[in-house]
């Protein structure tokens, strides 16, 4: 296939509520969608990256700005296929979130002209999954239950939390004590350090799936310590960027689950790599989230359908983030998402919302 223009298009969504984590508040999406032209076809990505550089550092204009100066000129006019981008983007250091867009983009073309699902292409095996649920900090602990519950009512399978210091075991002992056998785990987002340890441990008793990413990304050791102390599974987010670090945290005694984030590691085909090492090595996988729009949703849950992801993940419905979503929105059924079925990611934007929703658009031309 032949690029010839990646257009890249920022658009602005407000969330339904505001989505508070140990580092800040979210009250509406920034999102950079990447477009590319290739040989009559066309393709859609959504970048994960954040407005701001909180989450990861990588960041919305960040990634914009080295798409357009580093990763579509070494892409644009080159005859390639997908599974060449990454190889081409690779002397560019980092920028997984923007080079993860860049590989989708051209996947979801290359399977559209193939006639070929993305679910089909990675291998998947379930037409539906699970959906958990992401439930941020909240005021107190009343909102919290009364967010839980209405959660639980819609259906969701798996509950997870997010804590930080000063909202973790009481949060935490209410719903447990509110539901005794729902599915639920935590998510501290790099808010503890080693000398939690022993606070940590008080999670112990509330029967949680795992703990997510409770110290800074780059403590791979300080995780495989906490794991002696607490019983609790670890479970990495954001220290995972590649299938290297997996194994590299497996080995270590670090992680016993882990979260996987397409856009984190550099994409689907990366992403896959990980599954399967992980399953390699008796370790569950999940899929993350970072409150999508239906462009990387569907994706997502495409991903979510492969053998190894046992676990259900943060793919939630539409309705969870958007009150109109880019796409036709994803429903909750019986507490799962259906996996898209038509070629490529398997969704379109809708072309008024889009219009809508658009704050700039820039077109890169080879
Ligand atoms: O997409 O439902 C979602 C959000 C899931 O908690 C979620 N994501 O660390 O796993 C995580 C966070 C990162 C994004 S928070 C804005
Ligand atoms: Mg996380």
């Amino acid at each position: 296939m032949r690029i010839s223009a990646v257009e890249l298009r920022r658009v602005r969504l407000p969330l339904v509520a505001p989505f508070r984590t140990s580092f800040g508040t979210q009250t509406t999406r920034e999102v950079l969608l990447v477009h590319v032209l290739a040989d009559g076809a066309e393709g859609w990505a959504e970048c994960v990256a954040l407005e701001e550089p909180v989450y990861s550092s990588e960041y919305v204009a960040g990634a914009h700005a080295v798409i357009t100066a580093h990763l579509a000129p070494r892409l644009l006019g080159a005859d390639l296929t997908a599974e060449e981008v990454a190889t081409l983007l690779a002397p560019v250091k980092g920028h997984r979130m923007a080079k993860a867009a860049l590989e989708t983009a051209v996947l979801d073309a290359q399977l559209r002209t193939a006639g070929t699902s993305l679910a089909a292409y990675l291998g998947a095996t379930k037409t539906r999954v699970p959906a958990g649920v992401s439930v941020g900090i909240m005021a107190s602990v009343p909102a919290l239950l009364d967010a839980v519950e209405s959660y639980l009512a819609e259906g969701y399978l798996r509950i997870k939390l997010k804590i930080e210091p000063g909202w973790d075991v009481e949060p935490v002992r209410a719903v447990r004590e509110r539901w005794p056998d729902v599915l639920l785990q935590v998510d501290a987002n790099t808010a503890y350090t080693r000398a939690d340890a022993g606070h940590l441990a008080r999670l112990d008793e509330y029967g949680l799936l795992l703990i997510e990413q409770p110290l800074d990304e780059d403590d791979v050791v300080g995780h495989a310590l906490l794991a002696r102390t607490v019983r609790t599974p670890i479970c990495l987010d954001e220290s995972i960027e590649s299938v290297g670090d997996a194994v590299d945290a497996i080995e270590r005694g670090a992680t016993t689950v882990v979260n996987v984030k397409p856009g984190r590691v550099g994409g689907y085909l990366e992403s896959k790599r990980i599954a399967a090492a992980c399953a390699e090595r008796g370790v569950a996988v999940w899929c993350g989230g970072m409150l999508e729009t239906g462009i990387g949703r569907a994706a997502n849950v495409a991903l979510a359908a492969l053998p190894e992801f046992t676990l259900p993940g943060d793919t939630s419905a539409s309705s969870r983030y958007y009150a109109t979503d880019l796409t036709a929105p994803f429903v909750l059924r019986d507490g799962h998402l259906d996996v898209p079925t038509g070629p490529g990611i398997g969704v379109d934007p809708l072309p008024d919302v889009l219009a809508e929703v658009t704050t700039g658009v820039e077109v890169i031309e080879g």
